[in-house]
């Protein structure tokens, strides 16, 4: 289980539900042929979720090699297969709902989820692309949906470029389409302010990671 403290949203005090995706989501088209699609407070009453997935998700803390040293990864991960039950229905739901609304232009299902818990500012993931597997060659979707403190999402063009800003949390979505995966890369860069956690969920189809 995790304890970390959260204020919790005053605007976000409803049951947990999904709004409507449709006209709803405003597109971002950015060079060579990526785009973001974005659509603030998608999952309302989403307070409800974080405290599920801050005491149900078994956290892991990942380890990595970097030049002779193995460091900590800054950030507690967990990974959800096709098969797997998520944490609470509502996930499910959205993920259906994603599929319902992205499957005529994305080809396939959303199918997995992956979870990433930012504990505070001094959790982060740095510059990357979702490029194990097919969305090193092919357009693939990314959608993610926020929960908890809100975090900055930056993707900048690969080999340089000025970067863009989505602030995302208390139940936003962002969908990384076309070639975003390849041709940009995304990053939660660390902040100095005090923040609470926030839990990025991302859906794939399978075989992108
Ligand atoms: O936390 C996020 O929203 C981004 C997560 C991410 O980039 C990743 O896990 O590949």
């Amino acid at each position: 289980m995790i304890d970390l403290a959260y204020q919790p949203s005053m605007f976000d005090v409803a049951g947990p539900s999904l709004g409507s995706l449709t006209g709803q989501v405003t597109r971002h088209p950015l060079s060579r042929g990526a785009w973001v699609d974005h659509l603030p407070g998608w999952v309302l009453g989403s307070d409800a979720i974080l405290q599920t997935l801050l005491h149900e998700v078994e956290w892991r803390a990942e380890r990595r090699k970097m030049y002779d040293d193995v460091v900590d990864v800054p950030r507690l991960l967990h990974w959800y297969g096709a098969e797997d039950t998520l944490p609470h229905p509502l996930l499910t739901e959205a993920r259906r709902r994603l599929t319902a609304h992205y499957v005529e232009e994305l080809g396939e299902p959303f199918m997995t989820a992956g979870m990433c818990l930012y504990r505070d500012g001094r959790d982060s993931v740095a510059w990357h692309g979702d490029t194990i597997g097919r969305g090193a060659r092919f357009d693939t979707m990314v959608a993610i949906v926020s929960f908890g403190s809100p975090r900055s999402l930056l993707l900048r063009p690969r080999g340089g470029g000025d970067s863009i800003r989505f602030v995302l949390g208390h139940g936003d979505l962002v969908v990384m389409g076309g070639s975003c995966q390849r041709t940009w890369e995304h990053s939660i860069p660390k902040t100095a302010r005090p923040v609470g956690p926030r839990v990025s969920v991302q859906f794939r189809p399978s075989g992108v990671a």
